[in-house]
C-alpha cells in the first residue's frame, strides 16, 4: 500500500534568514525527499513568540529567546514526506549548535547555527506539536490540496 505521508513545521529563524542560509537549507530539504507544501515569511511580535514557545515560559532563557525570535522575520514551512517529523529533527541536529558542530557536523544546525539559542532552525518534535505549530502559522485547514504559497 501507499506509504503514509506526514507533515511537520519547519522554521528558518531570524539568524538563518539574515545570514542568507535559506537557499542552502531548502536544497537540503528538497534533496531529502520533502515537499514544501506551504511557506510564509512571518514577523513574530513578543506576544506571538511567547505563545509559540509557551512550554518554555518558566525558563531562565525565555526573555532572551523571545527577543531573539522577534529580532527579524522567520520563514515557516510545512514539510511533507513519510516520517517527516523524525526525519526533519534528525536533519537539523541537536539544539545546541556548538554541540552539533562536533557531534553532528552534517546537520543543518552545525552548518548555520551559533549556540543553543541562535540555532538557525526549528522542527516540531511530535505529531501533537506538529499539528499545533502548523495551525499556529497556517490555520486549521484540513485539506489535502497542496497549496504552494509563493513568497
Ligand atoms: O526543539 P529544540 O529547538 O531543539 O529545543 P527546545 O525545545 O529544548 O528549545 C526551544 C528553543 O529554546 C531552542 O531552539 C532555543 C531555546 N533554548 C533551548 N535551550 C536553551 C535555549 N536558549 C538559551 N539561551 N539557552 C538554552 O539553554
Amino acid at each position: 500500500g501507499a506509504v503514509e505521508r506526514e507533515r511537520t513545521l519547519a522554521m528558518i529563524k531570524p539568524d538563518g534568514l539574515s545570514g542568507n542560509h535559506t537557499e542552502r537549507i531548502k536544497g537540503v530539504i528538497l534533496e531529502s525527499g520533502f515537499d514544501i507544501v506551504k511557506e510564509a515569511v512571518v514577523r513574530l511580535d513578543a506576544e506571538r513568540a511567547s505563545l509559540f514557545y509557551a512550554e518554555h515560559s518558566g525558563r531562565s532563557f525565555f526573555d532572551s529567546l523571545v527577543k531573539y525570535m522577534t529580532s527579524g522575520p522567520v520563514l515557516v514551512m510545512v514539510l511533507e514526506r513519510p516520517d517527516a517529523i523524525l526525519h526533519w529533527r534528525v536533519l537539523i541536529g541537536p539544539t545546541d549548535a556548538r554541540k552539533a558542530k562536533t557531534s553532528h557536523p552534517n546537520s543543518i544546525r552545525a552548518m548555520c547555527g551559533v549556540d543553543s539559542q541562535k540555532n538557525c532552525v526549528h522542527g516540531s518534535d511530535s505529531p501533537l506539536s506538529a499539528a499545533r505549530e502548523i495551525s499556529f502559522f497556517f490555520g486549521d485547514v484540513r485539506s489535502d490540496s497542496v497549496e504552494h504559497d509563493e513568497l
